[in-house]
């Protein structure tokens, strides 16, 4: 495990996870995303300035627990489009992101309520943008990388801009003050793929999910 600290509340962890984990963690999201009512799909996007009718820019989404829907910018508890309730949180998830915290972010009564799951191509990217859609805005995000490397634009404490690569086996977490940094995701990297991914992704393929607390607990 190499353990990367590249602004404050940023740390991202290598080689978190073994390939037998990795492994049994994308066969497990690869079961669910096979359920056509609320697995994986490519939803619509809120429109902006230069489209009226975009798409996700990933290619294939879903969501456990709570539904983020990308064309409202909301949580919701059922899918729009099927009426479907998402697929609960397994507590193993939740007990992994808290098994995550107490070693490399101490978070008290951490319990997320959704987790996004955003599988990535060599033609997907994420623009810039600012985690700001649920009401608890300083309990950390925690992202789960499986596949290929791929770029991770993120703010700085000075409001710069700066790049780091995100591989996949990793972790990472930001919180208190880099809750609301801007970041992003830029391209993949060709040949990068974790061991454990193989027989599940393909080059220049990425899998990530990241696990929120929506809600401010007590
Ligand atoms: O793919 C990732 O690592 C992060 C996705 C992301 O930025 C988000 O869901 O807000």
């Amino acid at each position: 495990m190499r353990i990367l600290n590249p602004r404050k509340d940023l740390i991202i962890v290598e080689d978190f996870f073994s390939p037998e984990q990795a492994a049994e963690w994308l066969e497990w999201v690869s079961l669910k995303g096979q359920d056509t009512l609320r697995g994986f799909h490519h939803p619509k996007l809120k429109p902006n300035r230069f489209h009226k009718e975009p798409k996700y820019p990933v290619k294939k989404y879903m969501c456990l627990g709570l539904y983020w829907n990308p064309l409202d910018y909301m949580y919701h508890p059922i899918l729009p489009e099927t009426n479907a309730k998402p697929f609960p949180i397994p507590v193993k998830l939740k007990e992994l992101g808290q098994k995550i915290l107490k070693e490399f972010y101490p978070y008290p009564n951490y319990s997320p309520e959704t987790v996004l799951v955003n599988f990535y191509t060599d033609k997907s990217s994420m623009g810039l943008h600012v985690d700001k859609d649920e009401e608890d805005h300083l309990s950390p995000v925690i992202g789960l990388n499986f596949g290929s490397t791929c770029r991770f634009m993120y703010e700085d404490e000075d409001r710069e801009m700066k790049e780091i690569k995100i591989p996949g086996n990793s972790v990472y977490v930001f919180g208190g003050s880099a809750r609301l940094m801007r970041h992003g995701l830029g391209s993949i990297y060709a040949k990068t793929l974790s061991p454990g991914s193989e027989g599940h992704l393909q080059n220049k393929e990425r899998l990530n999910l990241t696990m929120r607390q929506v809600y401010a607990h007590e």
